[in-house]
Formats: C-alpha cells, structure tokens, sequence
C-alpha cells in the first residue's frame, strides 16, 4: 500500500472534548481513503503513551490542533513510500519517539486505526473479513457507572454484566438491554429520578454511597428477568483513582491486604467473574496476591493501567503472575501494531485480552473489528446506550448477521479466545 495522502482535522470525542480524526488516502491497484479517530481516557495509566494538547485557553487548554499539525509531518515521511501495518507503525513510532512525546499518541493512533481501515477497504473487505476472524466477543456492558466517569460517590469505576449464557451476540444485546432498563427502573424507585442520569460510559450514576447498594442493585436486575447462572457480574475497580497512600472506598481507607479481603467478601456474594484493575498501576504484587487467591475460581484478573498495552509492562505482569487477562487499547500505546504485539506476547503466554473503549470516545468503531479480527472473545465498549457506545455494540450485530451460520458467539468459552493475524506478522 503506498500512502497517497493524509489529512487531519479536529473533531469532538464524547465528552465534548476535541480529539484528533485522520482520513488517510492509499494506493495499491485502486486508491481509496479512510478514517481512524483517537478515543482519550479519564482513569489514565500512568504509562500511556503521551497524549498531545495545546494548552492555553483555546478548549480551556485540551485543543489538538498541534496533533492535527503533525500529520503533515507523518505525511512529510511517508508520502509515496509503500508500508504494510507493521512498517507503517514502526515508521509512526520512529518519528513519534519515546512514550510518542514528539508528535502525540493522539495522533499516531488516529494515523494508524485510519490505515487499517484503509488496507481493509483496499480489498473491498470490512476489517474484521480483512482480519480474518469469525468469534463474537462477549459484550462486558458497564451499567453503573462511578470513580471518575461519574458526579457520585461510588469508588469502583465500573460495574459491569457478563452474558455468557447467550447463545447468539444478538441475544447477549438484547439481555444486557433488558437489565439495563430493568436496573433504571429499579434506581428510580429507591433512589429517586435523578438516579437515572447517566455517567461517561453511559451506564447510571446513581447517588450510591457504596460498592455494595451497587452490586446489589444489579444483581436484583439480572433476578428479575430470571437471568441469573447465565449473565455474570464484573467489576473495573480503577485503583489508582482511590489510592493515596491508603485505598480510600466506601467510607473506609484500607491497607492492600484489607482491599484484598474486601474483594473477597463481595466475589463470595455475587456471580463476579472478573475484576480489572484491583489495585493501583504499580502494585504487580498485590495484582499476583489477589490472582493466587482465586485461582480456583472462575474470577479473571484483567490488568489495564498496570499494563498500559505496553509489551514490557505486559511482560513484567506475566513474570510477576499478576494477570490472567490484558486490556487491549490501542491508544494506550498508541498504534495497532504494537498492541498487536501486547495481544500476542500474551497469547502465546496463556493470558487472553479483553478489547476495550475509552471513556472519552467516537463513532469510531474499529475496536468491534478488532475484537472478532483477534478472536478475543471479549470486549467492553460501555453501557448499552448512548451513540458511541452502541456503535460499536451495532457494528458487532452487524458482523454477526453478515457472518451468517460461520459466526460464533464466545459465550460460556469467553475465557479461551485468541487468534494471530498473519496479516500484521509482514
Ligand atoms: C478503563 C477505561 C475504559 P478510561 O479504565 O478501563 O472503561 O476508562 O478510558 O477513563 O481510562
Ligand atoms: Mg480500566
């Protein structure tokens, strides 16, 4: 594919914030143009990849107008030069530098999402066909939402339901659906109207006190449609946000060992089977503590600000046996191709990926591909309500109705996914 042309241009994400959108042209028999769009995070990893803002009252200082600036200079290095993925984000990350300071994460990962959508369009393919992968993810929807992406007072950021039990990714939709509104109506009768105002991600930010009343609240939904041994619960508890020192959480502060036999009461009263982030981002052994103490267990230990899709990061928590599972984001490090590596370190050392969204995101939906591409057999892409959110969730109904009788919906087998893409070995 050789690079004809790349045009960046500020758009909003959904937290009326500006982000970085590429619509890059390419040429191989044919010429075609396609589009990547950066997502931004609130609960950042400390590690991510740099993420490039103007700063000074313009956007109250979080314009991109220096990131849109720097697509001329990408275009600068690759215009009629031939790339695959690979080579493309190898060069982004050669001119980006270090943590990508030089040019924005920001702007490499518009770049390089635009690129793989353009490739996939080359050869008249939808990414996830151009991939190669048939396997629906289960959709882990966030319904309550609290921690940064929320106005309440809940410490847990993200309280999210599992169907596992659907047999089709159209089902697994329409149950969490039916959760969701059944859990709003729920809100409003002990909580009041307001409590069905929603947070960043789109699930409900209820004026909870504690991680309990919102577990609960959940659990009494999955009940009443008669859901429960099919739809489990899961939990994104974004430590670090509530770490000083102390973890502070519902109106307690606890050492790690105290948050740990925390997380053990509430796995031993609901149906949790997975717990991302338990602890702050540079805890890799209380990460390990809390996976030895349910390893028997069906719980799976997802790591995202520890990891930051970063593959030394990733390689340490594989050492430390702090992970049984990654969170893939692709602006987290900044291109496809190095998530790419993250995802296939992991694969070959028997620790699946979850996909993920931002909670600042688009109508990109790239990530839904991505999911049925890499086979990941999961994906988190919010609650099942709000435009960015259901893009995604729609482009994966859309996959599954043109995958026909060849689509499989992970299901129960969520935690045994995972495929390479010969495409990006070249
Ligand atoms: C997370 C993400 C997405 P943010 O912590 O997993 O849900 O949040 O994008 O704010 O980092
Ligand atoms: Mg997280």
């Amino acid at each position: 594919m050789i690079i004809k042309d790349m045009k960046g241009i500020e758009i909003l994400d959904s937290r009326g914030n500006p982000t970085i959108e590429i619509d890059i042209t390419i040429k191989s028999k044919k010429t075609v143009t396609a589009r990547g769009i950066a997502p931004s995070g609130a609960s950042r990893g400390e590690y991510e990849a740099w993420e490039l803002r103007d700063g000074g009252r313009r956007y109250l200082g979080k314009g991109v107008l220096k990131a849109v600036n720097n697509v001329k200079l990408i275009l600068k290095h690759t215009k009629n030069k031939k790339f695959t993925q690979k080579t493309f984000d190898e060069k982004l990350c050669n001119i980006a530098g270090p943590n990508k300071k030089k040019i924005g994460g920001n702007t490499t990962t518009a770049a390089s999402l635009a690129f793989l959508n353009a490739s996939a369009k080359l050869k008249g393919k939808w990414v996830y066909e151009y991939l190669g992968g048939k396997v629906l993810p289960v959709p882990f929807m966030n319904i309550i939402n609290g921690g940064r992406h929320a106005g309440n007072r809940l410490a847990i950021q993200e309280f999210l339901i599992v169907p596992f039990g659907a047999k089709t990714f159209k089902q697994a939709v329409q149950w969490n659906s039916e959760i969701y509104h059944t859990l709003g109506k729920y809100l409003v009768d002990i909580y009041g109207p307001t409590a069905k105002n929603v947070g960043d991600e789109g699930g409900y930010a209820p004026p909870m006190e504690n991680t309990e009343q919102a577990l609960s609240a959940i659990y009494w939904a999955i009940e009443e449609l008669g859901y429960n041994g099919k739809v489990g619960m899961a939990i994104d508890a974004a430590a670090s946000e509530f770490y000083d020192k102390m973890y502070n959480i519902d109106g307690a502060s606890m050492t790690p060992p105290e948050l740990l036999e925390y997380y053990e009461q509430l796995i031993a009263e609901y149906p949790i089977v997975s717990i991302e982030d338990p602890f702050e981002q540079n805890d890799y052994r209380m990460f390990s503590e809390l996976r030895k103490t349910f390893s028997n267990t069906n719980v799976q230990i997802i790591a995202d600000d520890l990891t930051v899709t970063n593959l030394s990061r990733v390689k340490r928590a594989i050492d430390e046996g702090s992970m049984d599972t990654l969170l893939l984001k692709v602006n987290q490090i900044g291109t496809v191709y190095e998530a790419y590596e993250a995802f296939k370190y992991c694969l070959s050392h028997g620790v699946r990926t979850m996909i993920s969204h931002r909670s600042g995101e688009t109508e990109d939906t790239t990530i839904a591909d991505l999911a049925v591409g890499l086979e990941t057999g999961q994906i988190k892409s919010g609650a099942p309500a709000r435009g960015e959110r259901t893009a995604k969730y729609n482009q994966l109904l859309r996959i599954e109705e043109r995958l026909g009788k060849k689509a499989k919906y992970a299901g129960k087998d969520f935690r045994k996914y995972g495929r390479k893409i010969r495409m990006f070995e070249r």
